[in-house]
């Protein structure tokens, strides 16, 4: 099968080996780095079955301070266009288009869809636990009604741990240095499971849209993925009327 083909069909897509050994540590030391001046702010979200729990650099820091990750960022940019077979774009919300999450032993990211159509994942390196857990082209997107309550409504039914398991194919990939994962992220439910060793999880998490893509983005969820700051409704993305699901 043509790669195109396999990615329409597969609704991700895996590359060992993106970077090498040498590079994920140069990226791993300029993270070090930034870490050395800056601190970065820690988010908790007490969510069932698995909490948001990590630390990140967003994508203003990494514009202002990593420009060899905002570099990775557009390269990635060429790969997912000739995956995809379309022309798609960095995001125009710049904390949201380029992260990069760094999760502690013990930290996870709970279960979500991305707000943006593709998203690709870059990891440095290798941990124990901290595998993300996917199921790929699962959501049932109401065509024209995406920010509606309904799909609100269905988005939650499908993260039922019964509904994944009948309706859904489980994909689990353990985090490697320079492997890169590139799936639909606004319709591929993934998490990142606990991560069980003493030493960090770091990864870097681009998004990619059409260029009129609008996501009906509510500051507030912003908030509620890049800062510390208590949000006044405990979930932003099943909690509102507008569903703006980047995570
Ligand atoms: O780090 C990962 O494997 C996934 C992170 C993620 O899904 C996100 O930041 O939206
Ligand atoms: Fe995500």
């Amino acid at each position: 099968m043509e790669l195109q083909e396999e990615f329409k069909v597969k609704g991700y897509f895996l590359q060992e080996n993106f970077l090498s050994p040498q590079e994920c540590e140069n990226f791993l030391k300029s993270i070090s780095d930034y870490r050395q001046q800056f601190s970065i702010p820690k988010i908790y979200r007490n969510v069932k079955p698995i909490p948001l729990s990590y630390s990140v650099i967003d994508g203003k820091a990494v514009n202002s301070h990593l420009p060899e990750v905002k570099k990775l960022y557009t390269t990635v940019n060429k790969v997912i266009n000739n995956l995809t077979n379309q022309e798609l774009f960095t995001l125009k919300d710049v904390q949201v288009g380029c992260n990069i999450n760094i999760t502690e032993q013990g930290g996870a990211y709970r279960w979500h869809y991305d707000r943006n159509a593709v998203t690709a994942i870059l990891y440095l390196n290798e941990v124990e636990g901290g595998e993300i857990e996917f199921y790929p082209n699962y959501r049932i997107i109401l065509p024209k009604a995406k920010f509606s309550k309904f799909q609100s409504f269905l988005d939650q039914i499908q993260q039922f741990n019964l509904v994944r398991s009948t309706l859904g194919k489980r994909i689990v990939v353990k985090p490697q240095p320079g492997l890169l994962l590139i799936m639909g992220g606004d319709r591929c439910l993934h998490s990142v499971r606990p991560v069980i060793e003493a030493c960090d999880r770091v990864s870097i998490v681009m998004a990619y849209d059409l260029p009129n893509a609008s996501f009906a983005v509510k500051e507030q969820l912003n908030t509620y993925l890049y800062s510390s700051e208590k949000v006044a409704a405990s979930d932003p993305n099943y909690s509102q009327s507008d569903r703006s699901q980047r995570h």
